[in-house]
């Protein structure tokens, strides 16, 4: 492991740490101005949370054999003085593997049975079902019994052929798996669906996540790691092998599962190791690499400065060995100066962007507010002074003025009100287009157009169907927001004109994002089922598992979808209904503060100290607000 990547590691960790601090430190301001907008606070509770718990995934992907697993070892774990996960000769991972920190439970293996395959539930589910699970503790201080808990990784098993077909496991049509068939009717197949190592590992702990899958097979039969945990990482390292140069297979998970999907991804040329040649000269062995390295880029259509080369066997040895010259002769360090001064700080600027929109502009928004409060409290204190030691009648007057400007401002908030019991129906009528019933509805009935023909034709009719019907009630509830988002905008600027209470724009609610999610969705299916692989036969199985796998995904958009609206809908209503309250509130005491004065001339002088107070309590928090807002900005 080199010093460039664990420092950025923990340096995007403290940053992320940093700004999470900074976003509860403006959470717990906001509380404190008298629960005008506790529901705002709550999201940026929220929010920091995320920021804390976000993690940083590296995904490697390729067939069987390119080295992942070796790669993986000698990038983040040679400083364990061995191989960690199982990569020697004959001896490989057998199903995906994430690795991980969560210093809430003790280290250990998870390791998921591959007959959970028939189960219906997503990966995603499986993971909360601890008893589907079985379970190793890991011990990190004994290197002996870490390297053997983690050879479970490599376990096969037989099983009838029959039920490896059923299971999609095996494919007896496919010529090349046809001699995996033993006399006694079994086929070898990994013992394990799915594994979850959680190892407190330096860089694990400052919030890498590290996924390594096994070859084609098992990502093409587990649609969910194509259509949401690769699309999801952060990097995909596509590993090739110099031995074997550009394979149909390798091909087809590049196209199928790499190059459409991750949003960052390189190819990475393996074991050039196997090129070296002391018969040759450096530069001889090394124009023979480059031409291999220029032929993968040409067949991957990728430009040349995204293809790597390296050796990750001989980067293992150089590191446990402590030999320098090995270590850079095998290629590793560019691909950690890549991790180190790309992806991660590529990760940090865009965690950074998803939060500074909206709190940047909260942040703002309270500004306005101080500003506002500071106004109208010097503004008392300028009347009171200026009524101090005159007669009566200057205060009745002013006492009148205001009864006045108090009376207009509740014929206002009374026709708020009417206005408001008609936005909370909208909001109730746009909420019922997301329930949880017109999902569920939704579903059901392409689950019947899917399951009617379980055909590829079935299928995309399916998600066709539920996709659209998913679209058209997002569209619909952005409609009905957008007229919600206008009859405010017009009150708040009738509240702003009349009775200046501060200027607030009511943001938009998009669904964008979930429309673009459903509308992925369809393509994904269009290109599962211009597959010839999964067209030429009639893989009931697959095309369910498929099925299933995306009706997932759609639901996941759609109640996403619903949770932002519930959201927006709080972040709409709420505000302005506290600020109408507020300065009811503010009207009334200054009214009763005035009839005071009028009663007794004495109670001005304590009035106009109570005045001075609350000018400086707001002072003082207008300058924690500007502390926060500079950290923010820093
Ligand atoms: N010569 C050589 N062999 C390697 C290299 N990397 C991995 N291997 C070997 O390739 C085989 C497969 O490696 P592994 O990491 O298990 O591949 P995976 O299936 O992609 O995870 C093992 O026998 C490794 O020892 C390398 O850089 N050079
Ligand atoms: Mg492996």
């Amino acid at each position: 492991m080199s010093i460039h990547l664990e420092q950025e590691v923990t340096d995007l960790s403290e940053r992320r740490m940093r700004l999470a601090t900074v976003i509860d430190d403006y959470a717990d301001w906001l509380d404190r101005q008298h629960g005008i907008d506790a529901e705002r606070a709550l999201r940026l509770a929220d929010t920091a949370s995320a920021l804390r718990q976000d993690k940083l995934v590296v995904a490697f992907v390729a067939e069987f054999s390119r080295g992942k697993t070796e790669l993986i070892n000698a990038l983040f774990f040679s400083d364990h003085g061995q191989r960690l996960l199982p990569s020697d000769a004959g001896r490989t991972t057998m199903c995906p593997t994430e690795l991980f920190a969560n210093s809430d439970e003790a280290p250990s293996l998870s390791l998921l049975p591959i007959e959970t395959r028939r189960r219906e539930e997503s990966l995603a589910r499986l993971k909360h079902m601890p008893i589907e699970w079985s379970r190793l503790s890991l011990d990190p201080g004994d290197p002996r019994q870490l390297q053997e808990s983690l050879q479970k990784l490599t376990e096969t098993k037989l099983m009838p052929a029959v039920e490896a077909i059923e299971i999609g496991l095996w494919d007896n049509e496919d010529p090349s798996e046809r001699h995996q068939l033993r006399a006694d009717g079994t086929v070898e197949v990994p013992a394990w669906r799915y594994a979850m190592v959680n190892f407190p590992h330096p860089l694990l702990q400052a919030g890498l996540t590290i996924l390594d899958t096994p070859g084609l097979n098992a990502l093409g039969t587990e649609p969910e790691l194509t259509l949401s945990v690769i699309p999801n990482a952060h990097a995909v390292m596509f590993l090739l092998a110099t031995d074997t140069g550009v394979t149909r297979s390798d091909l087809e998970i590049w196209h199928k599962h790499v190059n459409r999907h991750s949003n960052y991804h390189v190819a990475v040329l393996n074991k050039i190791d196997m090129l070296w040649d002391e018969l040759k000269s450096d530069s001889e062995v090394q124009a023979i690499i480059e031409r291999q390295v220029e032929e993968t880029a040409r067949v991957l259509k990728l430009p040349r400065s995204r293809v790597f080369t390296v050796s990750a066997q001989k980067a293992l040895t150089a590191s446990i060995r402590g030999d320098s010259a090995l270590r850079v002769r095998s290629g590793i360090e560019s691909l950690e100066y890549l991790l180190a001064h790309q992806v991660i700080p590529a990760r940090r600027d865009m965690l950074y962007h998803s939060v500074s929109g909206e709190v940047g502009s909260m942040i703002d928004e309270s500004r306005v507010g101080i500003a506002t409060r500071l106004k109208r409290s010097s503004d008392e204190l300028i009347q009171l002074s200026q009524l101090s030691g005159k007669n009566r009648g200057l205060i009745e007057e002013a006492r009148a003025a205001l009864q006045k400007e108090k009376e207009s401002y509740d014929v206002t908030a009374a026709q708020f009100r009417v206005i408001r019991k008609m936005l909370k129906k909208q909001g109730e009528h746009l909420m019922s287009q997301l329930s949880e019933e017109s999902l569920h509805t939704i579903c059901e009935a392409g689950r019947a157009a899917m399951e009617a023909s379980m055909t590829t034709r079935g299928l995309t009719g399916g998600i066709r169907q539920l996709s659209e019907q998913m679209g058209s009630r997002l569209h619909y509830a952005t409609q009905l927001a957008d007229n919600m988002v206008d009859t405010l905008d017009q009150a708040y600027i009738h509240f702003y004109h009349h009775h200046h209470l501060p200027k607030t724009q009511v943001p938009r609610l998009d669904l964008g994002a979930y429309r673009n999610r459903l509308e992925a969705l369809i393509r994904e299916t269009e290109a599962f089922c211009r597959d010839p692989a999964n067209l030429m036969l009639e893989k009931r199985f697959m095309i369910r598992r498929f099925y299933a796998g995306l009706a997932d995904e759609a639901r996941k958009a759609f109640n996403l979808a619903r949770a932002e609206a519930e959201r927006w809908l709080r972040i709409a209503l709420d505000p302005i209904m506290a600020r109408i309250r507020e300065h009811k509130q503010y009207l009334d005491t200054r009214l009763a503060s005035l009839q005071h004065i009028l009663e007794n001339m004495g109670t001005l002088k304590g009035r106009m100290a109570q005045i001075k107070g609350q000018i400086s309590e707001l002072r003082n928090d207008k300058t924690e607000l500007m502390r926060i807002a500079e950290t923010f900005a820093g």
